[in-house]
């Protein structure tokens, strides 16, 4: 059986050592726990750090902690404390995260942070390569390790790789800052399913792949010279039952069973039943917006001093990355703030703020999540942020209000929620103001909703999620691999080649026996390919045709040296070798005056475009344009056309990079099959790269060879990958 394995920073273990002796705690999080499932059920391993440093423990001691976490089946990757700080502290935390957060200004860009993030990165690949055996799984995590996928693959292309961002992918704007924004792209790249917690970080993604390495992208599919990659989004659920079933136990808690923050919290809401509890928590980290959300409760105490001893709001902050000035710098804003707010607003039997530096047990965590009122998630950016869905789960009587900031990922599962702007203060002050006032009707009525789409799309269900886009983006690409022409299939279609009397030859030109180039003139035939079209056209059982889009000017100066039939513009006209251009229907033009303006707006807003003038077909070609803008522009064109054509008989025609307006009912298909009627023959072959080629694959006899070049979605029988593998094959055709 083929196994799964998971690769993240770190180990789901934490290590502790008690009397000389070692033990693994297993840790709690979300992550962890959604993810031992999966690699524990299908036989992998999970790949990681264990969390203490190399050179700070003996080499004995190292293999005796190996041996403990080999029992789990993690193998530990040993990191020195110099990588630590280059590659965890320096480049992850102090480059990518803040820059993919839109802290721009806090991100460093130290090349040799850079060098050691990537030598770490492939040391874990390696890790990884040592036990990955051919048609193995792996799941990478996370921004620490955003090369792993191609360091995994360019080694060993037949292991399927997964890979998860748990953080925001930031909009192409903010990622280009990155000098080796590149390398970046190439390597996550690497991975088959790339997974983020929203569309809008799959759509930044896409963008960035389309803009900085231009691969063609159809929907989520992003198509590699050798492979589909498929992007989506899947958001992370969290343990639902655990959070659920732990509230409810803390409703009946036996009353010497209570921890000291229960009987706290208490003693803090005996006296005074109405009191409304608004709970904080995440770690202490600039990206979660905690001093704007001060503000705010601040604005909301200024607003309404009849509140005053009757709203608390609990703040848990996390210690997180506390060496780190920035961290410094906010630790001290916060403690700043919230002695201010203290101050001003607070009495001798009443602290508007409960202020924890710290973090807390599970159950003490859903004790708070179960008392409070409402829950203020405010932050300025978050991939996802959990806390939101774990405040959901804990609420056993189904009240309560959760006021979250639109910045957070997931706010768009969460529609019942408050959603405000973090920046806004007076947003934030309103929405407490709102969730204070909230009728329980309507907070049972969220929060119903809330609950049960979180029940069902869990923790447990992202995994399978993500599993089953594993699958579907292998059953993807085996399609495509199953349509690949092979040494083998190369061999038998040469065979039934030698055995035919009459060979009828369909050839596109442009990406099919010539690559593209960016200005359309210089794709005349090379040396190679004049090489083979002369071969070809030798052998006197062969009918070759070169079957084009192109104007029937441009295809006679290039190719009348040849001894082939010429059919231009997409099938409007047909010259036989030694006659003269035929055209089989009658096409007219006239409709070129209504449709010839619309096409120069779009030029003159679409820089780098130029419009083709054929004979019977007008062309707006877009390579040269900035990827996205011509895109978009193109799509846009399209839409504007359809509109203006109406009802009449002509056709928009989306080729590669070009959008071109013909006359209706005259295709390749039909030319070709036209061409067929005086040409009979046993051997029909014809290989093109683009949907207009797709006519002819649809259109021709049954028997016909079709075969297309890319690797995009065919009607065609077969594939190849390029224009040179389209070369290979027809000089094997002719016997070289
Ligand atoms: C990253 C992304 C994304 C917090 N305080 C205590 C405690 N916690 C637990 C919570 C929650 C987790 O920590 C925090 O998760 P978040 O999702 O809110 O945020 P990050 O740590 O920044 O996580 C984030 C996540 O990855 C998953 O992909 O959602 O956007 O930034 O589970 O319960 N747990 C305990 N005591 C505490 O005091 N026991």
């Amino acid at each position: 059986m083929s196994k799964i394995h998971i690769i993240s920073n770190r180990l789901p273990y934490s290590i502790s050592e008690e009397d000389n002796k070692y033990q693994l705690q297993a840790s709690v999080g979300g992550l962890a726990t959604g993810l031992s499932s999966v690699y524990k059920d299908f036989g992998g391993k999970w790949i990681g750090w264990s969390g203490i440093s190399s050179e700070s423990i003996s080499k004995e001691k190292q293999q005796e902690i190996d041996q403990l976490l080999l029992a789990e089946d993690c193998l530990s990757v040993p990191l020195t404390t110099q990588e630590v700080d280059l590659y965890y502290e320096g480049f992850s935390n102090n480059t990518i995260w803040p820059l993919f957060h839109y802290f721009a200004q806090y991100a460093d860009f130290n090349h040799d942070e850079w060098e050691v993030y990537k030598a770490v990165n492939l040391k874990f690949a390696k890790a990884a390569l040592e036990i990955l055996e051919e048609g193995d799984t792996i799941w990478v995590n996370d921004y620490q390790l955003l090369l792993v996928p191609e360091m995994i693959k360019s080694r060993m292309p037949n292991v399927t790789i997964g890979f998860f961002l748990h953080i925001p992918f930031p909009s192409y704007e903010v990622f280009r800052l990155l000098p080796w924004r590149n390398e970046m792209m190439e390597g996550i790249l690497g991975a088959d399913l790339i997974g983020f917690h929203t569309y809008d970080y799959e759509r930044h993604f896409i963008s960035c792949v389309r803009r900085l390495i231009g691969h063609e992208i159809n929907l989520n599919q992003i198509s590699t010279d050798d492979r589909i990659i498929l992007v989506d989004a899947f958001p992370m659920g969290i343990d639902y039952d655990k959070f659920a079933g732990m509230a409810q136990e803390l409703r009946y808690i036996n009353e010497n069973k209570k921890s000291k923050i229960h009987l706290e919290l208490d003693k803090f809401l005996g006296d005074q039943k109405d009191r409304k509890l608004i709970l904080s928590i995440d770690r202490l980290d600039y990206s979660k917006g905690i001093p704007q959300r001060l503000k705010g409760f601040a604005r909301y105490m200024e607003q309404h001093p009849e509140m005053k001893g009757k709203v608390s709001l609990i703040l848990l902050a996390v210690p997180s990355r506390d060496n780190v000035e920035h961290y410094q710098l906010l630790k001290k804003e916060v403690d700043e703030l919230v002695g201010g707010i203290n101050g001003q607003y607070g009495g001798i039997n009443y602290t508007p703020i409960w202020y924890f530096y710290r973090s807390l047990p599970f159950n003490n965590l859903v004790e708070l999540y179960h008392k409070s009122d409402i829950a203020l998630i405010t932050p300025v950016r978050d991939g996802m942020n959990l806390v939101a869905k774990e405040y959901v789960a804990s609420r056993s009587d189904q009240d309560g209000v959760i006021i979250l900031s639109e910045m957070a990922g997931v706010a768009k599962e969460m529609g019942e929620a408050l959603i405000i702007n973090p920046n806004n203060e007076d947003e934030i002050a309103d929405a407490i103001n709102t969730a204070i006032n909230m009728p329980l009707a309507e907070q049972k009525e969220r929060m119903k909703h809330l609950q049960t789409r979180l029940k069902r799309y869990d923790l447990f269900k992202w995994t399978s999620e993500f599993m089953k886009g594993i699958d579907k983006v292998k059953s993807i690409q085996q399609d495509f691999y199953a349509k690949q022409i092979t040494a083998s299939v190369s061999d038998s279609l040469k065979k039934i080649y030698l055995s035919a009397e009459k060979r009828v030859i369909f050839l596109d030109y442009d990406g099919t026996l010539s690559s593209f180039k960016n200005d359309p003139k210089m794709a005349y035939p090379d040396e190679e390919l004049k090489h083979i079209i002369k071969g070809l056209s030798r052998d006197k059982k062969n009918i070759i045709t070169i079957i084009s889009g192109r104007d029937k000017e441009t295809l006679q100066e290039w190719l009348n040296d040849f001894k082939v039939n010429l059919i231009a513009e997409h099938g409007v006209w047909i010259r036989a070798v030694g006659e003269d251009w035929d055209m089989p229907v009658v096409a007219n033009k006239t409709w070129m005056e209504t449709i010839r303006p619309l096409l120069e707006t779009f030029v003159d807003n679409t820089p780098g475009t130029f419009i083709e003038e054929k004979n019977f077909s007008l062309v707006w070609h877009y390579r040269k344009a900035e990827p996205e803008h011509g895109d978009r522009r193109a799509l846009e064109l399209v839409d504007e056309l359809t509109n203006l054509i109406g009802n009449e008989n002509i056709e928009i025609m989306e080729g590669n990079k070009v959008i071109e307006v013909k006359n209706g009912g005259i295709n390749k298909g039909y030319a070709a099959n036209h061409f067929l009627l005086s040409n009979p023959a046993d051997f029909i072959m014809a290989m093109g790269d683009d949907w207009t080629d797709e006519f002819m694959f649809k259109e021709l006899p049954e028997e016909a060879i079709t075969i297309k070049v890319g690797i995009k979605r065919t009607s065609a029988n077969y594939k190849v990958k390029s224009v040179m593998a389209v070369r290979v094959l027809l000089k094997k055709l002719i016997g070289e």
